[in-house]
């Protein structure tokens, strides 16, 4: 048994329950961190330099998107696409249950990012909607940030609670104070911001609006360029994951991104030994991830 499956991180389930998100500190070692960002940075390169990448935001030029879900990126095979590493897995599992469901839901992204409060699930404008049919809910992102945001600007606000009313309340705005190696995981429910700006001198949390038009002068800076994992998790056969996987099948970007994912024996065998179940949401799954040979090859 390797090291990283005798190690099992603790997760509060009921905070989630009751606040939407939780930080689980010192998941990954200050190496491990360093060599995660190294890998994804060379992904990033690679597909930016062949024009894979997804399209700028003129606001946010820093920022570079990857399209496809990480198991579709070769390079990160020895991490286990994190998406399968079994403190994750464990995490996931804590947070949702035992029938843990991947349903080609991750991706990662560097440079400063857009901010601006929202909510992740299918409804989230819609108050009537399936979603808002009780307190329980099925889906959790699971967020990698390989630097410091306890110290440094660049992290997730999240209002405490938003995630159990489908209605705008007031509830306190917290900063996740996520350093290296720690991992953060929010109910898709939540109303959330990413890319915080700590103002200098002042411990407040900011509208996204004000913080963008902060100087720079005035900010805590980032620590270094940012490099952020995103991963959900769902749960077999639950109405709320079915729901959000039939939501995404509409949408056009999400279709792509399941096209260019990973697929192959090796995955799958992967995913099993893991006990984590796959979803591939569409005929077209994986048809055009340029790793999809490779990956089946290995197997
Ligand atoms: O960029 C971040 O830190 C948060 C990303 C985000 O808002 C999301 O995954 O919905």
């Amino acid at each position: 048994m390797d090291d990283r499956a005798r190690w099992e991180p603790l997760v509060d389930a009921d905070w989630i329950r009751r606040d939407g998100f939780v930080v689980v500190k010192d998941v990954f070692s200050h190496d491990e961190v360093e060599s995660m960002r190294a890998a994804l940075l060379a992904v990033r390169d690679r597909e930016h330099e062949a024009g894979l990448a997804l399209p700028f935001d003129a606001d946010m030029p820093a920022n570079v998107r990857v399209n496809g879900d990480l198991p579709g990126k070769g390079e990160l095979r020895r991490f286990d696409y994190l998406v399968f590493d079994p403190r994750i897995i464990s995490c996931a599992r804590q947070a949702l249950g035992d029938a843990l469901l991947y349903f080609g839901d991750s991706t990662f992204q560097t440079g400063e990012g857009e901010r601006g409060f929202h909510r992740d699930n299918a409804d989230r404008d819609d108050r009537s909607g399936p979603d808002w049919k009780g307190d329980d809910y099925s889906l959790v992102r699971i967020g990698v940030y390989l630097q410091d945001h306890a110290m440094h600007s660049g992290g997730l606000q999240v209002k405490v609670g938003s995630h159990l009313a489908s209605e705008p309340r007031r509830t306190p705005t917290v900063r996740l104070p996520c350093a290296k190696g720690d991992i953060a995981i929010w109910n898709l429910r939540i109303t959330h911001s990413g890319n915080f700006v700590r103002p200098r001198g002042l411990d407040v949390c900011l509208p996204p609006s004000i913080e963008g038009r902060i100087p720079r002068f005035l900010r805590v800076p980032e620590e270094r360029e940012r490099v952020a994992v995103f991963l959900t998790y769902g749960l077999a056969g639950d109405r709320h994951t079915d729901h959000y996987i039939d939501w995404q099948r509409s949408r056009a970007e999400c279709v792509s991104h399941w096209e260019h994912s990973g697929t192959g024996a090796y995955l799958e065998a992967l995913a099993e030994s893991r006990g984590v179940q796959l979803s591939r949401p569409i005929p077209s799954y994986g048809a055009r991830s340029r790793s999809r040979e490779r990956l089946c090859e290995v197997a």
